[in-house]
């Protein structure tokens, strides 16, 4: 990474990068910055979440009759109002929606898919914990153009994202992103409401000294991560260490750690009926985005077995194992899972 020498905007970076496409129209141009509208309405709520019962909210209803949602269904809803309009998507996916969701009559569809998760580890709001969204754009593979957009154009191979990246709602909030040429980082400058370049060029770490898994669930794990884990706790020779354990338990902030500093990131799935795997992080909102950054900074993302990127998805909820982050920490652990160490 390199300090960035002059001050871009995100929309400003956006457009010099599809500039490298001769065939840009600019209309992926104009879906980021309807994109960012949203997040920045659900930073401003997400930097308000402790407030929410000091300022005289009640039961399901506060002070306007106006019914009370929650964090995620409030970012759901702002992602979804912000994009249904404006021509660029023929439909869209939510980890937080059963259903592929339609654009609404009147609007035009577009030749864009945008999946999303709108509020990744929502579980850890009220502690003031570090949250994200996530997001994923594939180009539209259905026919013909200006019709509803199907279920093929969300089950795309994570390979074929034309964009994808994260916001993380930190101490300050910053959104990283990929259009297939490198990772970059911009932080929200929010007293003039812009995303400033901060982190141009992100490189992880080619091997790290730091794992996160939830090691609670140890005894669900498969044979493979478990002598993985204990492997990291043994002296490491190069640093004379054992790896460091880091564990938020939000995804985008324990990746977000991973991709600056190094770092692996297991999610391994749920053996405990070992006929019956269960993985627990989705493929489609939270894999293929986070995959697809993890290679263009140079880690790695796979399920063990399988490159991420390479899985061709069968259901827009489909659940797969995830071990994401620096490249040589990753291949380690596909030599443990394919019984070379
Ligand atoms: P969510 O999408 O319902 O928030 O769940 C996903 C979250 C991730 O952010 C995090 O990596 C993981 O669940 C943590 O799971 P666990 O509490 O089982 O360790
Ligand atoms: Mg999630």
């Amino acid at each position: 990474m390199t300090a960035p020498a002059k001050l871009v905007t995100l929309s400003r970076h956006i457009h010099e990068e599809q500039r490298l496409h001769p065939e840009a129209t600019g209309e992926f141009t104009r879906l980021l910055d309807d994109f960012l509208i949203a997040i920045k309405l659900i930073r401003r709520e997400v930097s308000r979440a402790g407030l929410i019962d000091i300022l005289g909210f009640t039961g399901g209803v506060n002070v306007h009759g106006e019914e009370v949602k929650k964090l995620d269904a409030f970012a759901q809803d702002r992602i979804f109002k912000a994009m249904d309009h404006g021509g660029h998507l023929c439909c869209m996916a939510s980890e937080e929606v059963e259903e592929l969701i339609r654009i609404p009559d009147p609007y035009k569809r577009g030749k864009y898919v945008l999946m999303f998760d709108p509020l990744d580890g929502s579980s850890n709001i009220d502690a003031n914990v570090t949250i994200g969204t996530i997001f994923s754009i594939q180009r539209r593979v259905s026919g013909p153009p200006g019709s509803d957009g199907t279920l093929a154009d969300c089950l795309q191979k994570g390979r074929n994202q034309v964009c994808a990246g994260y916001v993380v709602y930190g101490p300050s909030t910053m959104l990283v992103y990929t259009a297939g040429h490198g990772v970059h980082g911009f932080t929200l400058d929010p007293s003039v409401g812009e995303f400033i370049l901060s982190h141009e060029n992100i490189r992880i770490p080619a091997r790290s000294k730091n794992y996160s898994i939830n090691e609670g669930n140890t005894s669900a794990w498969d044979e493979a991560t478990r002598r993985y884990i204990d492997h990291l706790k043994q002296k490491d020779p190069a640093t004379n260490r054992p790896y460091g354990a880091r564990y938020i338990g939000s995804l985008v902030a324990d990746f977000h750690r991973n991709l600056l500093y190094g770092g692996v990131f297991l999610y391994p799935a749920d053996m405990t009926d070992p006929a019956k795997p269960k993985p627990k992080l989705r493929l489609l909102y939270e894999a293929n985005p986070l995959a697809l950054v993890a290679e263009q900074a140079g880690g790695l993302a796979s399920t063990g077995r399988e490159r991420i990127l390479d899985i061709q998805p069968t259901a827009l909820h489909q659940k797969v194992p995830l071990v994401l982050g620096s490249r040589q920490d990753v291949e380690a652990y596909e030599a443990f899972v394919l019984g070379r160490r």
